[in-house]
């Protein structure tokens, strides 16, 4: 068998200086690539930044993905120089480019230094930014651990069903409505709950998303900052129409907001009137979806 000859472009010098070349090009596009995702498509990302929380999560997606950006171009570069320059060409020992890596120390120790880096560091940055500084927008169950340290809260129950939200207004009388509206710079505190199966009460760009579980009190928290419109939907497969449960909601003016919430607590007044009292959990009665439901223990005939 012929001995295998190494090319010019193979032995150790020109591999480095390979390097160095991948290295330079790979430095001056990932810095141009990383603030083309940092200032041009980070102000688009999602969930927007509407609320505290959005703003929270807008900024952690934004920083993630301009950390990508080297990592991927890398990767990238490195493939598309492989297959351009170190190629197995026609007749060449194909077990050699395998033979330089494997045992390659440098290379390995590098590999395991730099992603367990990205990693751990990733996981110390999601932790830190999850509770402080203000709190995530998810569902944090019926104590929650992070919580806005102001008393001065709108609380709103939102109650999912099969297949639609209801919300509930505590500190309107206990009025039920069908659509969503808050006031701006408010602190919100959403009380989460199901009659039925599990729903998930997902309020896109509020980012806030929190587990409607039946006789369950998920809490969520979130501080509106501007006005708009936000999107709510079911994030949890619940049965056959799950796909068609979702409304919109508006943040609007406190004004405005007063002036709404006081107008429906005046409309739905007889309404409200045949409501059970307000709780944080409700029992569905015996007569199914279609009959309303009872709090717990509540004979749904006594009213008859
Ligand atoms: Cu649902």
């Amino acid at each position: 068998m012929a001995k295998f000859v190494l090319e010019d472009s193979r032995s150790e010098e020109a591999g480095r200086s390979a390097l160095v070349k991948i290295l330079s090009v790979w430095i001056v596009v990932s810095i141009i690539g990383m603030a083309l995702v940092w200032f041009v498509l980070g102000p688009h990302l999602a969930p927007g930044t509407m609320t505290d929380q959005a703003q929270g999560a807008q900024f952690d997606i934004k920083f993630v993905s301009t950390l990508v950006v080297p990592v991927l171009l890398f990767v990238w570069f490195f493939f598309g120089y492989s297959i351009m320059k170190w190629r197995v060409r026609p007749g060449e020992d194909g077990t050699l480019p395998a033979a330089n890596i494997s045992g390659n120390s440098k290379a390995q120790g590098a590999w395991y230094i730099i992603t367990t880096t990205l990693v751990l560091g990733l996981a110390a940055f999601g932790t830190y930014f999850l509770i402080a500084p203000a709190g995530a927008g998810g569902g944090e169950g019926a104590s929650p651990i992070w919580t806005p340290g102001t008393t001065k809260l709108l609380q709103v129950q939102v109650i999912a069903q099969q297949w639609r939200f209801t919300y509930r207004w505590p500190q309107f009388g206990g009025m039920e409505t069908t659509g969503i509206e808050l006031p701006v710079n408010t602190e919100i505190q959403f009380n989460v709950t199901s009659l039925d199966v599990i729903h998930d009460f997902w309020a896109y760009q509020l980012g806030v998303k929190a587990d409607a579980n039946p006789d369950y009190n998920n809490v969520a928290f979130t501080k509106t900052l501007a006005t708009g419109n936000f999107t709510v939907r079911c994030d949890e497969l619940c049965g056959i129409w799950h796909g068609a449960m979702f409304n919109y909601g508006k943040v609007v003016s406190q004004q405005q907001f007063e002036q709404w919430a006081t107008n429906m607590e005046q409309q739905n007044a007889p309404v409200t009137k045949l409501l059970p009292k307000y709780s944080l959990t409700y029992t569905p009665s015996y007569s199914g979806a279609g009959g309303g439901y009872y709090n717990t223990n509540v004979d749904p005939n006594a009213n008859l």
